[in-house]
């Protein structure tokens, strides 16, 4: 397809790209590497990118204009090289330019390096909600911690998860702009002494910034990543003397560790000191930053909610309540009433999650010992909450125990999310069901005393990362329908395809784009497993972490029951089908692991029996990333978002797979709630029970056991568990019989069942085909464009400013 170019002529192009090489690499064409041409080739679309990007500096400059400035920790941002080269119109001069050279666009891409500094939805959300900030032309700047090593690498060894680090800046990163001249100081430990902190320990903290380039707009806004450096006298230079090479860089290692690796974690705090560290670390450095840009056009403290909104992604920036406090009481000398006016006025808080051990907490004594300032402010800022509520609920001590900041049993703890709420103007939860349930559930005491400060933005994904880079051949054949490609910026225009659904040349075309995405998934898979996929198969797909809640067994169960089918020659109303997985497990999770090695087992079992492969293949793509998500999805036309009703607080690979035209199959919980309003009941396959039922199954004294006696079928997968190696897996069994948290055996027969109806309609390809592109039509909702106008209209209340 073709997008609207910068009007730079190739030669023009090819120009800038040999200067690149010369004077940015010092080498020449004929010398030069594969690195150096792509680290050349990034530089050539990132000087385009600059030039708007410092028209929009200019922009901003003059209007002044209110600012978000999004907090955190993680960020999956994806390949830079091809959404740059489609951002800045510069992809047909590009090709051209290397086929003259000689050089292939493809090969090039590969050296392009992901930068995985996140670990699943939040970190992708983050992403996907910045490209909608720049795309809809609001201020904007995203801040976080620069990772040495991103999200590990994962391979399978002897179907076990092996993690590799991600050492993703081994030959540089073209895309960055670093400025050691900006380094902040960030202090640790020490002592408080009439209220002012001297801290022990000053760590630096480095910025460098990657653009964000708008779609279809000329805005370009910033990311800003941290990175901990030692202070100049750090290294050791007498013990070096001594021979005592280690201990010279003691202090410089410990100073740089902050920011050395991304926790691996999707689920419970590792309770480690050094993950505060990086928390204060990075909250630190972005309100400098916020502070210092504010008063580049402003002066005092009157107007500073007014221009600057600070959104908390999830609890991990939380510390930044304490922090701007600090600042404002201790370095600026504001009275109490008046900082925390300002405080409630700049932040509001996303949470993420439902399930309570994942909501962070901090041990007193570490936030006494690592930030002793803060933790006296957090002592105040808890004192003036529970006066207030005391007034509100006079003579009840239960109320202050649930509520308070701090949690007394079994060890005093801070409670993050409490500190969120209570100092933010606004929270939300990230799917209507997920929003209700935290006001029913999770922060219930918190909704009644100010439900005014409760809301609901429902997740989306970028459509460019997710439709025009992943997608090109349904994007141009959507484009050819729509008569332009001016949707990816109004995804709602996607509902003018319905008219197409009774199309059937549009329709055959659609089936093609599904088949030729799924032979390209087809060569992958091979080319990384070994596994021959059947570009005719039945893509189904369940790509996310491994989590016990998001029950990837429910899926493994499934596949077991159609081996014992298939072993009966109980093949009537099966179809063929390439059962895909992609995720990792967080390395100390040991029941997730678990699954996976199930998983992988269960793989081996189908893919090596030609009577099984017939109806089943299965692959396990290792090393799900973003690039996977782009290679995975296109190809779906059934997407599993199996998990137990209650639990998932959105889901966004869901969204991606409708937008792709895929088919869920779902249980009522997260964003599926939603999908399936909009796409219609009779485009969803619904099972299972719903987060009430759920609830009252567990109430009511739930017996796995006794499900597992009622249903042969049932049974007989379970006893396969068991057996299907040399007992290790059995464990699985087990604690399915014993224990099952997450309600498998209770769903598994509406899964089973529901599975049934996904194959019997597989086999009306026609049927399907209106199903698929109705999934796409009614997904415009789900663009993170409108996520943003949502955040804009409830809680950020920023006007749009296009570039003037
Ligand atoms: O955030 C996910 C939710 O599970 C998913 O339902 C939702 O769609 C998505 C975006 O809102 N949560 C995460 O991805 N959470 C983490 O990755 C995480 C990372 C570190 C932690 C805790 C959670 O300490």
């Amino acid at each position: 397809m073709t997008v609207a170019n910068d009007g730079v002529p190739a030669d023009e192009f090819e120009t800038d790209l040999l200067r690149n090489l010369a004077h940015q690499r010092g080498t020449t064409r004929q010398s030069a590497s594969a690195q150096d041409i792509y680290q050349a080739l990034a530089l050539t679309v990132r000087d385009r990118l600059v030039d708007r990007y410092v028209k929009t500096a200019a922009t901003y400059y003059e209007t002044n204009p209110r600012f978000v400035y999004y907090l955190s920790a993680e960020y999956m941002l994806g390949k830079q090289l091809p959404q740059n080269l489609l951002y800045s119109g510069l992809q047909n001069q590009a090709r051209d330019a290397l086929e003259k050279l000689g050089l292939d666009p493809a090969e090039l891409e590969d050296l392009d390096v992901e930068p995985g500094l996140g670990n699943g939805g939040l970190g992708r959300l983050a992403a996907c909600i910045l490209d909608a900030l720049a795309t809809e032309d609001i201020p904007a700047v995203g801040y976080g911690i620069r990772y040495d090593l991103g999200i590990f690498k994962q391979t399978f060894e002897d179907g076990a998860q092996v993690e590799r680090p991600d050492d993703w800046t081994f030959y540089g990163n073209p895309w960055e702009f670093a400025a050691p001249d900006d380094q902040q100081p960030v202090g640790f430990y020490g002592k408080v002494e009439d209220g002012k902190w001297t801290p022990d320990e000053i760590v630096l903290g480095e910025p460098s910034h990657m653009l964000v380039p708008g779609y279809g707009t000329q805005t370009v806004n910033l990311i800003r990543l941290w990175r901990a450096r030692a202070s100049r006298a750090s290294f050791d230079l007498s013990r070096f003397g001594e021979g005592r090479y280690g201990e010279a860089v003691d202090a410089i290692v410990r100073s740089e560790n902050i920011s050395k690796v991304l926790y691996p974690d999707d689920s419970t705090e590792l309770g480690r000191e050094l993950r505060l560290k990086q928390q204060h670390f990075l909250v630190t450095c972005a309100l400098r930053d916020i502070v210092r840009r504010y008063r580049l056009r402003n002066t005092g403290w009157d107007t500073f909610t007014e221009k600057v909104t600070v959104q908390l992604n999830d609890t991990h920036p939380v510390m930044a309540i304490a922090e701007l406090m600090r600042v404002l009481l201790d370095e600026e000398g504001l009275d109490w009433d008046r900082a925390w006016l300002i405080v409630r006025g700049t932040f509001a808080y996303t949470c993420h999650t439902l399930l309570p051990e994942a909501l962070e907490t901090w041990p007193v004594a570490l936030v006494e010992r690592l930030l002793p300032r803060h933790m006296e402010i957090i002592y105040l800022i808890n004192f003036h909450f529970l006066q207030e509520v005391e007034q509100a609920y006079p003579g009840d001590p239960g109320k202050l125990r649930e509520l308070s900041i701090i949690q007394e049993e079994p060890e005093r703890r801070v409670r993050m999310a409490h500190l969120a709420v209570v100092g933010a103007k606004a929270v939300n939860g990230v799917a209507e069901l997920h929003s209700k349930l935290l006001r029913e559930t999770t922060l219930r005491p918190f909704a009644e005393l100010w439900p005014e400060r409760f809301h609901n933005v429902t997740n989306g994904v970028s459509p460019r990362r997710f439709m025009l880079i992943a997608n090109p051949r349904l994007t141009g054949l959507i484009s050819s329908r729509l008569g332009d490609h001016d949707w990816l910026r109004d995804l709602d225009r996607l509902s003018d395809l319905e008219r197409a659904v009774d199309d059937s040349a549009f329709r055959d075309q659609w089936r093609e784009v599904k088949r030729a995405n799924r032979r390209d998934l087809a060569r992958y898979a091979r080319a990384v497993t070994g596994v021959a996929l059947d570009p005719d198969a039945m893509a189904d797909v369940m790509i996310k972490r491994f989590h016990e809640y998001k029950r990837q067994l429910l899926r493994v169960m499934h596949v077991i029951t159609l081996i014992h089918r298939i072993r009966r020659g109980e093949t009537a109303g099966l179809v063929p089908r390439s059962v895909i997985f992609g995720g990792k497990a967080a390395p100390g999770y040991y029941a997730a692991k678990r699954i996976m090695r199930l998983a992988n087992a269960v793989a081996d079992v189908v893919n090596g029996d030609p009577q099984l492969s017939a109806y089943v293949r299965m692959a396990f793509l290792p090393n799900y990333n973003v690039s996977g998500a782009e290679l995975i999805i296109p190809a779906a036309d059934l997407s599993e978002q199996i998990s137990l009703a209650g639990k998932e607080a959105s889901g966004t690979s869901n969204m991606k797979l409708a937008l792709n035209g895929a088919l869920t199959i779902g249980t009522l919980d997260g964003a599926n709630v939603e999908i399936r309003d909009r796409v219609g009941a009779g485009n969803f396959f619904l099972f299972g029970l719903d987060a009430g039922q759920a609830v009252a199954l567990k109430q009511a004294g739930y017996r796995p056991r006794s499900w597992y006696e009622a249903d042969w079928e049932l049974r007989e997968t379970i006893d396969f568990i068991a057996t299907i190696d040399d007992g290790a897996l059995r464990e699985i069994a087990d604690d399915l019989l014993n224990r099952d948290e997450y309600l498998t055996l209770a769903d598994y027969r509406a899964y089973i069942e529901c599975q049934d109806e996904v194959a019997h309609a597989w086999e009306d390809r026609d049927a399907w085909t209106r199903m698929s592109i109705l999934n796409a039509a009614r997904s415009g909702f789900f663009s993170a464009d409108r996520t943003v106008r949502d955040y804009g209209r409830e809680i950020w209340h920023t006007p749009a400013v296009p570039e003037v």
